[in-house]
């Protein structure tokens, strides 16, 4: 093993990001994600995975893995990814995923992966009972990312950690294979509105597919009048909303609602107080319900209407997943070299 050696690495910028298809997507997965997702295909190359390998760390029914695969990749063309631009695929379709996966396995230490934070909550106090897969997850993660030599990831504020083990991972590859800069230490893109909304049922917990409570999120494909149900019937306290943003400080609930208003509608917290500041939830729910329901309406129906044409998505899916292969394929075969297997 060498040295420290310096970290420059000169090639192109580029965008990775991923979303399980693990369920059905919510609005944290739409305003932490996809909304980042269509503003940086205006000005980086991107690749946008269904990472269906990482879904399955979970047990996923076998009959509904493949449409829910379909649904991420309409999801995305739906919130205004363009499939012609961005790259879009499932994560299974290109191997080198897997291979690098294993290779990094051999870099990252098992202390790196005793620390993070989302297994611990995952597995709660059945860490026995997981998945291998699921413990090893981020590892996967940093092989999707750097299979391409990704520089920036958008992404929620939960993947913070394992973007960090990203990077850590391909410092120590750079460094023990003597090859500086060969991997990027990748940027998470992480700051903005909408990139940690939480459960309606609970502030302190964030929005989450797995949550066994459907009232705790909303979905993408929920109609009208179930988010106006669920935005009526979400946690609050019974406080009008306050003046200025240091009132929310220990209101979750109420600062959770504020978030995705403003979220929503490009604004700050502040000007959604200098609005609603003083009136009770009984006024800001039902216009924070109208504003949501503008919002996700013509996705939700862009997305149905994609639903119902598999043949068309998975025309566009292999398509992502050739263009895929063609820009991981040098740099697996380079990173195979560094490593030193046999060239046969
Ligand atoms: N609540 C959230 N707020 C903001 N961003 C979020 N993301 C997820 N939840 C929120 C972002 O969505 C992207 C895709 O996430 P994922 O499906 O790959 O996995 P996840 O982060 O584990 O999402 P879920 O919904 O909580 O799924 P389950 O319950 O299956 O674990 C990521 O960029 C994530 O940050």
């Amino acid at each position: 093993m060498s040295e420290t050696l310096p970290e420059a690495y000169l090639g192109p910028q580029r965008v990775f990001s991923g979303v399980q298809p693990s369920g059905a997507l919510h609005l944290g997965n739409y305003l932490g994600a996809l909304v980042k997702f269509v503003a940086l295909q205006e000005r980086m190359e991107c690749i946008y995975c269904v990472v269906d390998m990482h879904a399955i760390t979970l047990w996923q029914d076998p009959a509904a893995l493949a449409s829910q695969t379909r649904e991420i990749a309409a999801a995305y063309i739906a919130a205004g990814v363009d499939p012609t631009r961005a790259i879009i695929f499932p994560q299974s379709a290109v191997s080198g995923h897997a291979e690098l996966a294993w290779i990094f396995n051999c870099v990252a230490r098992i202390g790196w992966l005793d620390r993070m934070t989302q297994f611990k909550e995952k597995t709660g106090k059945n860490k026995q009972g997981a998945s291998v897969g699921l413990y090893t997850y981020p590892v996967l993660q940093a092989a999707d990312i750097l299979l391409y030599k990704a520089t920036h990831v958008p992404v929620g504020e939960d993947q913070k950690q394992h973007l960090e083990l990203t990077r850590d991972i391909a410092g120590k590859f750079n460094n023990d294979f003597n090859a500086p800069g060969f991997f990027p230490l990748t940027e998470p893109m992480i700051e903005g509105p909408g990139a940690r909304v939480m459960s309606l049922r609970d502030g302190q917990a964030k929005m989450s597919k797995s949550d066994p409570s459907d009232q705790s999120r909303i979905n993408l494909l929920d109609d009208a009048d179930t988010i106006s149900q669920k935005i009526r019937r979400a946690r609050t306290d019974p406080a009008p909303l306050p003046e200025a943003v240091a009132g929310l400080s220990n209101r979750p609930e109420a600062a959770n609602l504020v978030g995705i208003y403003a979220a929503i509608a490009g604004m700050t917290d502040q000007q959604v107080l200098d609005r609603f500041g003083g009136k009770g939830f009984g006024e800001f729910k039902p216009a924070l319900a109208d504003l949501m329901v503008d919002r996700l309406a013509p996705v939700s129906d862009r997305m149905r209407r994609l639903i119902a044409d598999p043949a068309e998505i998975d025309r566009i899916l292999a398509d992502g997943a050739a263009r895929a292969r063609a820009i991981a394929e040098p740099i697996l075969e380079e990173t195979r070299r560094i490593v030193g297997y046999v060239k046969l």
